[in-house]
């Protein structure tokens, strides 16, 4: 057993083509929980800083640029491998390779318009989540499931 935790972004063109819960209903059908969520229009230097790894890239600009243009949700999710199995749910960075049935796969086309962001490892998620988000604000609680799993 390895529950791990995630961050997971909404990003732009996801909340603007109303595609919020259609997120947060495959995260939970899959069995993870939601423990933390917020809503926000990313300042220029929280993106900065989000994105630091790509600063210098070509499309470093524009994915600033896009990624402070309008609403997005910040959420941690937890669950048994969250990590890898959340970023499998997302599908590849490039929409065009992303799996129908994933996200990305079933949602959108282009690189930088692929509605969703979910860290890639360990140390991306524990970044992550500390950039958006305060000890406190993350929830412990059990699910009805999880109450039956260790009662048995
Ligand atoms: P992922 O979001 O799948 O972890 P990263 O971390 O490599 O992908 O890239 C972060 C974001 O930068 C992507 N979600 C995408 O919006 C943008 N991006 C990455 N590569 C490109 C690219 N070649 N052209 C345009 N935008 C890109």
């Amino acid at each position: 057993m390895s529950i791990q935790r995630t961050f997971v972004m909404i990003k732009p063109d996801g909340v603007a083509r109303r595609l919020i819960g259609e997120c947060i209903q495959r995260f939970e059908r899959r069995g993870l929980k939601l423990v933390a969520i917020k809503m926000q229009i990313l300042t220029r230097e929280k993106a900065e800083e989000h994105y630091q790894e790509h600063k210098g890239k070509e499309f470093y600009e524009s994915l600033i640029s896009f990624i402070t243009s309008g609403p997005t949700v910040q959420m941690v999710w937890e669950g048994e491998d969250a990590i890898n199995q959340v970023r499998n749910m997302i599908g590849n960075t490039n929409p065009l390779k992303s799996e129908p049935g994933t996200i990305r796969g079933d949602f959108a086309l282009i690189t930088q318009m692929n509605i969703v962001h979910a860290s890639d490892k360990t140390e991306s998620a524990e970044r992550e989540i500390a950039l958006y988000f305060s000890t406190g604000d993350i929830l412990q609680y059990k699910t009805d499931d999880e109450h039956w799993l260790t009662s048995k």
